[in-house]
């Protein structure tokens, strides 16, 4: 038994559990008033209202205790501090320095990190604004019209989804894309109609080594070359990287390279030069308002006590479904279009982050670690994967995010939009039982289809508008929320070890495709599929 499981909170949630499993959620609505009122927080501007969780008193304060023997509160003043939390990397993790907007300082190994922060975020609007007014030239004297964004992972999912959530800020003038899969079909078709006299590419790679960027970033230079001739590259590429010997060497004038630290991981990176594309396509002033959204929640969740601390009781309602009621997945699901990314987004942030299963000191864990994240906007998802949601046999606590005020008015659009969040939000945590079902005159053939168990847990986030404040406010909510889980969990939620099997054996099966041949060092399997691949290729 590990240290955690053998934890008298762990074991009173346990026995919890078993006690209230049977208690549905319309019995504890009916039981008191003021469910909605006591179990909702305000957290920047964000309303969270997670009264539809299956909850009593006590499981919040169980989760409460367990959250202090797990020491959450030392460890975020740990991360807030720099200490080297992410101990298999030995670095410390301070995506939070980069949207500090006080005059505080933040101290890597003495040194304060502010004003080269500072100093980035300068040259990022200084380029930005000379991208955004025509005056950054190609090598023909044209204006740059199309901006691509090159990078993948964190160096990719971040900005596109920043980049669509916040288009209505964007200058619709300029193209923005982005190029991320190796498949040259992305790069294909991200070129095709454009103009490279007119295109500015940006090479987003921390390390200036990962693969697919490298062979993204190689096609767009010969794509420039060609038809510009090599002297054109230092006027139609930039570079966002900590790796200023491999810029260089491709050709980047370091003038044009905007850094980052091994301090910011790929995919805490989005307030970093990562967010460049970002920058460019909405304007320094409104990425600043961007970052002092993620402060505003930087501040909430460092200084709220944990009853009022919204990415703490997220965390914690996470665990409480993952460990004692055996939930396997999460679904995030945003009434708003501009969020259709965001689910994505937070799949990679928390499964690339809580996807362990060994504690920080390398123990095999004997309990369940992060879920399976997914999600897509409503309404869309109604009309495919709800069924499950609503009938299925799995649990799956899901989150709705909503907006009073729609970007767009046009006529009854967001009304209906809203009533939709608000009924599935209903109809999932009460249902409709067979009584109902017969009150309504369906056939009785068809109760046990046309009855609906409900007790399904959703959390209902709601802002008045999606401005670049409430987005930041948003996504620093949901990276705190998989960090408390990782703090319970014990496990490191900042590397990704997880990732390199994969990229080694990826370079052996490269050599055998370019040289034609299986490898004797192969399994029978991958051989076959080897020969069959060659000779489906001819
Ligand atoms: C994120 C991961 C990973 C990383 C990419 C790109 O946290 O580390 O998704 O961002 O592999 O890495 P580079 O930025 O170094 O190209």
């Amino acid at each position: 038994m590990s240290e955690l499981t053998g934890s008298e909170p762990w074991k009173a949630l346990q026995a919890h559990k078993q006690a209230v499993e049977r208690t549905h959620m319309r019995d504890l609505f009916a039981g008191n008033p003021e469910r909605a009122k006591q179990f909702s927080v305000q957290a920047a501007d964000l309303w969270i209202d997670y009264s539809k969780n299956l909850i009593t008193d006590e499981t919040l304060n169980l989760l409460l205790d367990l959250a202090k023997s797990r020491d959450v509160e030392a460890k975020i003043r740990a991360m807030f501090a720099g200490e080297r939390i992410n101990t298999t990397e030995n670095r410390p993790v301070l995506h939070t320095a980069l949207r500090n907007r006080s005059d505080e300082a933040v101290l890597v190994d003495g040194q304060d990190v502010m004003p080269e922060i500072r100093n980035v975020l300068q040259r990022m609007a200084s380029f930005s604004n000379l991208v955004r007014s025509g005056e950054w030239l190609g090598a023909t004297g044209k204006p740059i019209k199309n901006v691509i964004n090159i990078g993948i992972g964190g160096s990719d999912l971040g900005p596109v989804m920043a980049y669509e959530a916040l288009k209505a800020y964007s200058d619709r003038s300029l193209t923005v894309r982005f190029v991320s899969n190796v498949d040259g079909t992305h790069f294909y078709e991200a070129t095709q109609d454009l103009d490279p006299a007119e295109t500015l590419f940006i090479v987003a790679s921390k390390t200036f080594t990962t693969d697919e960027t490298m062979t993204n970033a190689g096609t767009a230079r010969r794509w420039v070359a060609d038809a510009l001739g090599e002297s054109a590259i230092g006027h139609h590429f930039v570079a966002v990287s900590t790796n200023a010997e491999e810029v260089s060497k491709f050709g980047i004038d370091l003038e044009n390279m905007f850094g980052f630290w091994d301090w910011v991981g790929g995919r805490y990176s989005l307030c970093s030069a990562i967010g460049l594309p970002v920058m460019v396509a909405i304007g320094p002033d409104n990425f600043n308002r961007m970052l002092d959204g993620f402060y505003a929640m930087d501040q909430h969740f460092k200084t709220a006590d944990f009853e009022h601390n919204a990415p703490v009781i997220m965390a914690l309602l996470g665990v409480w479904y993952t460990n004692f009621w055996d939930a396997q997945s999460e679904a995030i699901l945003p009434y708003n279009q501009y969020l259709s990314r965001f689910a994505a987004y937070f799949q990679q942030a928390n499964m690339e982050s809580n996807g362990k299963s060994v504690t920080k000191d390398g123990q095999y864990v004997d309990y369940e670690t992060g879920p399976v994240v997914w999600g897509k906007p409503g309404t869309n998802g109604q009309h495919a994967f709800y069924q499950l949601l609503h009938q299925g046999t799995k649990l799956v606590p899901a989150d709705f995010i909503g907006f009073a005020k729609p970007h767009h008015s046009m006529g009854e659009h967001h009304h209906k939009l809203v009533a939709n969040l608000l009924a599935q939000t209903q109809a999932l945590a009460f249902g409709k039982t067979a009584e109902e079902a017969r009150a309504e005159g369906i056939d009785e053939a068809l109760i046990a289809h046309r009855t609906f168990h409900g007790n399904r847990p959703t959390n209902t986030i709601l802002a008045s508008e999606l401005t670049p404040e409430t987005f930041g406010q948003l996504v620093a909510l949901y990276e705190h929320k998989i960090f408390v889980e990782g703090v319970i969990w014990g496990i490191n939620s900042f590397d990704q070890w997880g990732v390199e099997l994969g990229k080694a054996l990826a370079k052996d099966a490269y050599g055998s495709i370019i040289n034609h041949q299986t490898d004797p060092k192969n399994d029978s399997s991958t051989n076959s599929l080897l020969d069959k691949f060659f000779e489906l290729e001819n």
